[in-house]
């Protein structure tokens, strides 16, 4: 029944799990930190939750470096914590998502350190991309790819070969045309599918399968949507999403194979219960679109919000080609405004350029305006929680936090090159444990008031405590504006442009079939604008003059 497709309006979580709550003590969030944060997601009003890596890991790229697909790290727990965190959530009526990493694994993991300790052409090196070098002896890579963290994206063992990573050199990328690999991959779906989770989300998915022969690539180093500023000088950074590492054509005979497997699951009914998400970097949206098909996977990020320029028509044409591609294919469209690799959108919404900095800011960029930019990101929020489809919300969004842009250099994490040019706060920025209790050491995000990165002196007008129950704080903007989505069938609708707004106004109505939905004007503008004659506020980003006008960088949802 169409009804078990759970995920076509849901509106799904990220958890961070080093980040979200401590429940040992030990300064890093941990599985029985989260279960026990568990109701405030339900409360909050959210479907799903889908949680970055929890499995064992030597932590090189904060869990993104798998050492074993079936065990938990403990920093985060065990089995038997996962197994009470998703039974938690099945509870409280959430759905759980867990993370994927199938493009690489670790260097610890017991593949990679058998691969090391075996021959040349062994079976063993036959389930990564181990290659001889160019040049005399070999000493040459064997071919020019850069990783996406900067520099080679190929690292050389003692015996002379050279392994691939488009990551960090901690994560040699595997072989996807070894059938090993694939069945092995399988069965750790099967692994977790058992646990009762409900769907995956596809790490880097469009880089599983490279070009036969790994050939040189004279790419430009565009980032998607954008030359990235952060590439370093001594390479270039691949293009990421194009180029002969990504995005071959052979993934989508994996993905069809994954959809089988979560098949197997679906029981007394069901159909598509559990669901498949790609974090794929793809353009332009009708190549994205190719991974959102029956047989394959159900959604994909569409990560266009990120780059988007605090700009109306930006914004209609977004929205606008985000539709088409997707619709052609019967996929949902998904929403993104923040995740775990990006600034948090408060801070881009901030920045003079607002939105300009999707990887990071740079040192030498002016500050970003926090309270502009808080009630710019409450505006955007207003209007992605009404649009058809699925929103992703990253955890701490609902409490409006900014990006940390001043973490000092000795406390951050991230192996990406954006940190290592010290020319930004990389990824670290948006990693910060959240604050949940305003007096509490720490902010009460662990009981010994540790925290694995510090905390901005800011962040105690942000805590959980303090906004519950507040009117007009972001938490209960949140959970009315979710509240309502689900009264009103929002994510369920239809869209339809108004005319007859001034241009600076996203000005659109929504409603399921059968609905009333809502009418939702966003002013991005900067002067204030008429509201229609006799409308009727459901709810706005921010407080209205009441005087009929929609000031500027607020977004109103209205009886439609
Ligand atoms: O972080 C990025 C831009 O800010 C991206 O280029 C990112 O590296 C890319 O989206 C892939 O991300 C995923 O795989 C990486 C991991 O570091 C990221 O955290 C993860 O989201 C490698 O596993």
């Amino acid at each position: 029944s169409a009804t078990s497709e759970w995920w076509r309006t849901a509106v799904i979580y990220q958890v961070y799990p080093r980040s979200f709550a401590d429940g040992d003590g030990d300064g890093v969030g941990d599985l029985p930190g989260i279960t026990a944060r568990l109701p405030h997601l339900a409360a909050l009003g959210v479907d799903a939750v889908w949680l970055s890596p929890f499995y064992r890991s030597p932590q090189r790229d904060a869990g993104y470096d798998v050492a074993d697909y079936r065990d938990i790290d403990p920093l985060f727990g065990t089995l038997a914590d996962a197994d009470a965190m998703i039974a938690r959530a099945h509870d409280l009526g959430l759905k759980v998502v867990v993370d994927l990493v199938p493009n690489h694994t670790s260097s610890e993991h017991a593949w990679f350190q058998a691969a090391l300790a075996a021959a040349p052409g062994s079976p063993e090196r036959g389930r990564y991309l181990f290659r001889d070098g160019r040049g005399h002896g070999g000493v040459e890579p064997p071919n020019n790819w850069r990783s996406v963290f900067g520099g080679p994206a190929w690292t050389r063992v003692p015996d002379g070969q050279w392994y691939l990573h488009l990551f960090d050199s901690s994560q040699p990328d595997l072989d996807w045309t070894n059938p090993e690999v694939r069945a092995e991959i399988e069965d750790v779906l099967r692994f977790w599918l058992r646990r009762g989770v409900d769907g995956f989300r596809i790490d880097v998915a469009h880089g599983l399968v490279k070009e036969a022969g790994l050939p040189d690539w004279f790419g430009t180093v565009e980032m998607v949507s954008g030359t990235d500023p952060g590439a370093p000088e001594d390479g270039q950074s691949p293009a990421f999403g194009s180029g002969p590492m990504f995005d071959q054509d052979g993934v989508h005979e994996i993905y069809r194979s994954w959809r089988a497997v979560l098949d197997e699951f679906d029981a007394g009914g069901e159909r598509r219960s559990r669901a498949l998400v790609a974090e794929a970097w793809v353009e332009p949206l009708s190549r994205l679109a190719r991974y959102v098909r029956d047989d394959e996977m159900q959604q994909a990020f569409n990560f266009s919000f990120l780059t988007t320029l605090w700009d109306a028509a930006a914004y209609r044409r977004t929205i606008t080609e985000s539709y088409a591609a997707l619709d052609a294919v019967g996929a949902p469209a998904t929403w993104v405004l923040s995740n775990h690799d990006v600034v948090r959108h408060p801070s881009r919404l901030g920045l003079a350029v607002p939105g300009s900095r999707p990887n990071g800011i740079f040192a030498t960029d002016p500050q970003p305006d926090e309270e502009l930019g808080l009630r710019r990101a409450r505006a955007a929020t207003l209007f992605m929680l009404a649009l058809p489809g699925s929103a992703y919300v990253y955890q701490g969004e609902e409490l409006g936090l900014p990006e940390h842009t001043s973490l000092p250099d000795d406390v951050r994490e991230d192996p990406s090159y954006f940190r290592t040019l010290h020319e930004e706060a990389g990824r670290d920025g948006c990693r910060v444990p959240l604050p949940w209790v305003a007096g509490a050491p720490g902010l009460g995000f662990s009981p010994t008031g540790r925290t694995w990165l510090p905390q901005p002196a800011s962040w105690a007008a942000y805590a959980a405590d303090a906004q519950a129950g507040v009117a007009g704080s972001t938490l209960e903007l949140y959970r009315a504006a979710l509240a309502l989505r689900r009264s009103l069938a929002l994510g369920a609708g239809g869209l339809a442009w108004l005319d007859g707004f001034p241009d600076d106004v996203v000005a659109f109505r929504t409603a399921a079939a059968g609905e009333t939905g809502a009418v939702v004007l966003a002013n991005l503008g900067t002067t204030p604008v008429a509201l229609p004659d006799g409308a009727t506020v459901l709810l706005a980003s921010a407080d209205l003059p009441g005087d009929g006008t929609l000031p500027a960088d607020v977004t109103v949802w209205l009886e439609a």
